[in-house]
């Protein structure tokens, strides 16, 4: 992988002109399953608009792979949660300056709702919605042929959503806890690798990518790190439908330093140290390639296995339908 400056001053130009799509890019599987970020790269001059949106639900608390009831996680806190959900819109962007660099800018804005029940047996609901952190990513090609297609995933964070977002409780309006603010706070630092292997019918592909947190944020902590490793398979039906099934793993870490406007007697959610965890996903898709430009896709998943350092809400299932536009 090469990044002269020659592909810098080619972008101004290659702005102006727009270059024929390649090979691989024609099939319904060349790209990944929707909820997959940074799946495949572009030939130079090519841009490509998406929009996503994804409706992820939370239910249960869990100790390890345990479920516990709301009444055990009463017994150590005054308030326990019961179910959350969260919508977010994704608007992306992507831009190839050169067949070996492809640049991407995610902007999120985030909905959220969280169910809980009091010890004195109060249900109360807190809800958030606003901007989300902003992802500026570069993607670079190792090897890209009509048989398989490899490149590095680097990504910036920034931290444009709120990680101070408040709202009614029985305690007053107040901050509400870490899973239920809009950002991080934090520069973040996402480095991953992808791979795709081509087949006549199929093609299967392998992502890992690490989230680094940096600093603190203006409220003395940060977020923890995150890993996540995505693969799957899809099957072309025929030139415009693909159908996918997806298998990922998700490990995230505790919170380092704390927000002191949360009580960490109060709520789980308000422990640093009951943020961490991994869970499996299984998830089956479909992508649809309208024609020489547009796509649609869709994918539904299952968490069917985790483990997480509780009591915490636990993972159940997300859905995610997008659109995505190549010029
Ligand atoms: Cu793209």
């Amino acid at each position: 992988m090469k990044i002269s400056l020659k592909t810098l001053f080619a972008l101004s130009a290659t702005l102006l002109t727009s270059t024929a799509l390649a090979d691989n890019s024609s099939r319904p599987d060349s790209h990944a399953p929707i909820s997959i970020m940074g799946d495949h790269t572009h030939d130079e001059g090519e841009w490509m608009v998406s929009y996503r949106l994804m409706t992820m639900s939370m239910a249960d608390n869990y100790i390890g792979s345990n479920k516990v009831s709301a009444q055990q996680v009463l017994q150590n806190f005054m308030v326990s949660p019961e179910s959350m959900d969260m919508d977010m819109h994704m608007i992306g962007a992507m831009f190839a300056p050169s067949d070996d660099v492809t640049f991407m800018l995610m902007a999120n804005y985030l909905s959220t709702s969280m169910d809980h029940i009091t010890r004195m047996g109060m249900n109360f609901t807190t809800e958030t919605s606003g901007v989300s952190d902003t992802k500026l990513g570069a993607l670079l090609n190792i090897n890209k042929d009509g048989n398989s297609a490899s490149h590095i995933n680097l990504a910036l964070s920034l931290p444009t959503g709120s990680v101070k977002e408040q709202d009614q409780t029985p305690m007053g309006y107040a901050r509400l806890p870490y899973p239920m603010q809009l950002g991080s706070g934090t520069y973040d630092i996402e480095i991953g690798a992808t791979h795709t292997e081509f087949f006549e019918q199929s093609s299967w592909g392998i992502q890992g990518k690490q989230l680094f947190r940096t600093g603190y944020n203006d409220l003395d902590y940060r977020l923890g790190n995150r890993f996540n490793l995505n693969s799957w398979y899809a099957h072309n039906l025929n030139q415009s439908v693909s159908l996918n099934t997806t298998i990922a793993y998700t490990n995230q870490r505790d919170i380092k330093g704390q927000d002191s406007a949360l009580n960490p007697m109060m709520v789980p959610t308000a422990r640093t140290d009951l943020r961490s965890g991994y869970f499996w996903d299984f998830a089956l898709g479909a992508n649809f390639k309208l024609n020489g430009h547009q796509r649609l896709a869709i994918e539904v998943k299952k968490t069917v296995h985790q483990s997480l350092d509780g009591p915490q809400l636990g993972h159940d299932w997300a859905a995610t339908v997008g659109w995505q536009y190549a010029f």
